[in-house]
């Protein structure tokens, strides 16, 4: 008989079937045994009735056994009906079983209602935290995020590449990068795809990547992981940082409106409630933010800051969203672009939502002659870049770009507290997998 999957059961009411997937839970009731089962589906409930010839397997049944299952599909009797759940109007009468793997015991009760381990238990055990409906419903919100970055980029004519992660220098500045041994030299792990999506982008004009990217972020907090899914894009022939502002929020006002119409069931499960993306986001200069928070002038905001100035705007416009630009032009990279009547301050930006950063970009240098200036004044060793000096040598256009961070973008989105809940296998200053040990 060819396997039907859980979620198309309603529609084989009165048939003999079979299913495959995995016990969820078992209650003996002495004469009858009632089992929940899963697959990558949905749930159903099974019976065993007191004469079923399946009766004696069913006893040896445990959570997480692996089995293949012949049944009936009954409808429920009226006053069983469960409204709003998947199969709350049928059961399967179960007439045969067969075990395709054991379990050893859980260590932890991993039934939806008994699930709710600490963030520690949660992440040692990620093989199995994994099961569960809720861990599922926040990777896929994250798979919709990263398909309709994609989707967008590709629907405005942008180029996909293959960033690499083997790079002989370091794009964003010296101390959080992990040094690797190549053979007998030195190499790093790159912590942004910048200098490459800059070399793509004269090439194809529009290119945008989904890579990883590694930071050695040296302290442990809610919203740093030491390796990240970077979605990033870049543009050619832009007027000014504003068409790249504008490009980014009609980016994230897709991915929001994807994530709401494709994932409003996982929505409602996890009770996450959608940033608020107004018609047009509220933008502020560094200068104007820190005036509005009556703070004295500084190179950047605080996450205290973030926080303050995410809420301000939240009360005084309903948004969730803020662009912060125009930072000092010497507290970042060298290939940020310098607002030309005012030189000190630059013409990067941020993104901030719901209190956190969660993008960053803004006008590159295109000149090569002031590139060049750049490379001097930020100590930056032009061997070390000469692949990506020589595509600004030879003709680069007036350009910009953006970067995204998904797991932040997923953990403010969802409202979680922290980032590593939205990352599947999180690595951080104590953590790849297991706790480092030393
Ligand atoms: P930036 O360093 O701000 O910019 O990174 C861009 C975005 O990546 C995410 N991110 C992180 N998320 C979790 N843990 C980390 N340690 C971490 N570091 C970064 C954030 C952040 O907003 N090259 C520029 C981008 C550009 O200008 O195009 C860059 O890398 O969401």
């Amino acid at each position: 008989m060819e396997r039907t999957l859980i979620a198309n059961l309603g529609q084989k009411i009165g048939e003999e079937v079979l299913i495959k997937g995995w016990v969820d839970v078992r209650r003996d009731q002495g004469k009858m045994v009632f089992l929940d089962f899963r697959d990558r589906s949905g749930k159903v409930q099974g019976v065993v009735l007191p004469n079923s010839p399946a009766m004696d397997r069913a006893k040896e049944l445990r959570t997480e056994f692996v089995v293949a299952i012949t049944g009936n599909v009954n409808k429920r009797p009226e006053k069983n009906i469960k409204e709003g759940v998947l199969n709350g109007d049928i059961e399967l009468e179960i007439i045969g079983i067969d075990i395709l793997a054991e379990a050893e015991t859980l260590p932890f009760d991993m039934s939806a209602d008994g699930f709710n381990l600490d963030l520690v238990t949660e992440l040692e055990h990620r093989a199995l935290s994994l099961r569960h409906p809720k861990l599922q419903a926040i990777f896929k919100v994250q798979a919709v995020i990263i398909d309709s970055f994609r989707e967008f980029m590709k629907s405005q004519d942008f180029f996909e590449f293959q960033a690499p992660s083997i790079v002989p220098a370091t794009a964003e500045g010296g101390a959080e990068v992990f040094k690797i041994e190549y053979f007998d030299k030195k190499a790093y792990l790159s912590q942004s795809p910048q200098l490459y999506k800059q070399v793509v982008m004269t090439a194809f004009e529009r290119v945008f990547s989904v890579n990883k990217i590694f930071r050695a972020e040296p302290s442990a907090t809610t919203r740093h992981l030491t390796e990240v899914v970077s979605l990033d894009a870049e543009m050619a022939f832009i007027d000014s940082w504003r068409d790249v502002r504008d490009m980014s929020e009609a980016c994230v006002r897709h991915i929001l409106e994807q994530v709401k119409t494709k994932c409003a069931k996982e929505l409602a499960f996890l009770e996450a409630e959608l940033p608020v993306m107004i018609e047009e986001t509220p933008t502020l200069s560094l200068t104007e933010a820190l005036k509005k928070l009556g703070a004295p002038a500084d190179k950047d905001l605080n996450p205290e800051q973030e926080r303050k100035l995410c809420e301000m705007i939240k009360t005084e416009t309903g948004s969730d969203f803020v662009y912060v630009y125009g930072y000092p032009t010497k507290q970042k990279p060298f290939y940020v672009y310098p607002n030309p009547e005012n030189p000190e301050f630059n013409e990067g930006m941020d993104l901030l939502c719901r209190g956190v950063e969660w993008l960053s970009g803004g006008r590159r240098v295109n000149d090569f002659k002031q590139l060049m200036t750049h490379v001097k004044e930020w100590g930056m060793d032009p061997d070390k870049i000469s692949m990506f000096l020589e595509a600004f040598r030879y003709g680069a256009p007036p350009e910009g770009g953006f970067a995204f961070g998904a797991e932040r973008m997923t953990m403010q989105i969802l409202g979680l507290k922290n980032v590593r809940e939205a990352c599947m296998f999180p690595r951080d200053l104590n953590r790849i997998d297991g706790l480092l040990s030393q």
